[in-house]
């Protein structure tokens, strides 16, 4: 399989983000994509691609206008009022309070974020762009007849919506790279989630529409970030109804658990019939991820890709989280290991 992969997801390098009452070094780093990459060569997975070029147009179709621009200028609005640090939220909008668009950086951090672990740098507008246009190239690929392709994303994307970014994301990956398969002629399209976090902002835009399904298992988010969206019974809104599953896992789930639930997903998923799959690739349900209380071990990420295999359909594969750095690698190509064994 072809991996499309490219160095400017380095100029996302952010310094800090707030976890467990703390300012951390941030878990999403550019040591990820490093190991990603060098497994992708070691295993001789394929083919290495640069992404093409498709600028902020693939992602205007999902993300809303004033986002994007607010993205576009947001470091050095954040330069001029406070140098060069970081630039992270500091409080967000509560029940009773106005959405009214603030004139100053601090409010428009407030406005358009939901939370302080996704630092804007001076990079992050060139990565994020650059990230979406891995997603666009692997969907080309696959349109263009390849039966998988794994756009090495970074930063990931499956928490941000259609106005708002967080969670370490900025532009959906995933979302961008589903409206390019439709755009493109594609009737149905389907998006597995499986990282270990609820893919918010992908089942955000598509919650109202039938022709790109959403599919997620995560932790349960009464137990874990992001606390406000995947429930099980949140199934879709209007036409939608019907077209978007949740499966939340309790913490501590391990391959008897999550096995099971994957089962459930390709099921419907299968029913759905998508003329392709875009999975949201996430191996943060490891054992030893730092940030997360799933208990997946290396072998498991194998089942998952025969699994996806068995469905068959054309499929894309996009990096979304995992932060056991060193695994990383080792764990995400499993799974596309796993899905070539079976095609
Ligand atoms: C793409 C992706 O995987 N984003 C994940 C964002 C997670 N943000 C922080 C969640 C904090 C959960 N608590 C961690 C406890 C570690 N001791
Ligand atoms: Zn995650």
């Amino acid at each position: 399989m072809k991996t499309i992969f490219t160095e400017d997801h380095r100029l996302q390098d952010g310094k800090a983000e707030l976890i467990d009452g703390k300012l951390m070094p941030c878990f999403e780093m550019p040591r990820r994509a490093e190991i990603l990459i060098a497994r992708v060569r070691d295993q001789k997975l394929g083919e290495v691609l640069a992404p093409e070029k498709f600028g902020a147009d693939p992602v205007l179709r999902v993300h809303k206008p004033e986002f994007v621009r607010f993205l576009e200028t947001a470091w050095d609005e954040w330069v001029a009022q406070h140098g060069s640090y970081d630039a992270l939220p500091l409080n967000w909008i509560a029940p009773g309070m106005r959405r009214l668009l603030p004139e100053t950086i601090d409010g428009k951090l407030s406005y358009f974020s939901f939370d302080a672990g996704t630092p804007i740098t001076a990079g992050t507008w060139r990565a994020a762009i650059a990230s979406a246009e891995v997603a666009m190239t692997g969907m080309k690929l696959v349109k263009g007849g390849e039966r998988g392709a794994f756009s090495l994303c970074r930063p990931p994307g499956h928490h941000a919506g259609s106005d708002f970014y967080g969670g370490y994301c900025f532009f959906n990956n995933a979302a961008i790279a589903a409206q390019g398969f439709r755009d493109g002629g594609a009737a149905r399209v389907a998006i597995l989630d499986v990282d270990y976090h609820h893919g918010n902002g992908s089942q955000e835009i598509f919650y109202k529409r039938d022709d790109v399904m959403t599919i997620s298992i995560h932790a349960d988010p009464k137990q874990e970030f992001p606390f406000f969206l995947g429930h099980a019974d949140e199934r879709g809104e209007g036409r939608g109804e019907g077209f978007h599953l949740n499966l939340p896992l309790r913490w501590g789930a391990a391959w008897a658990e999550y096995g099971h639930a994957l089962d459930t997903a390709m099921r419907r998923l299968t029913e759905f019939s998508p003329d392709v799959i875009v999975v949201s690739l996430g191996v943060d349900t490891f054992e030893k991820d730092p940030i997360s209380k799933f208990k997946l071990k290396h072998e498991d990420y194998l089942r998952i890709g025969e699994a996806i295999a068995a469905a068959g359909k054309p499929t894309l594969f996009i990096m979304e989280g995992g932060y056991a750095v060193e695994e990383l690698g080792i764990n995400a190509v499993n799974v596309l290991q796993g899905f070539e064994a079976k095609i």
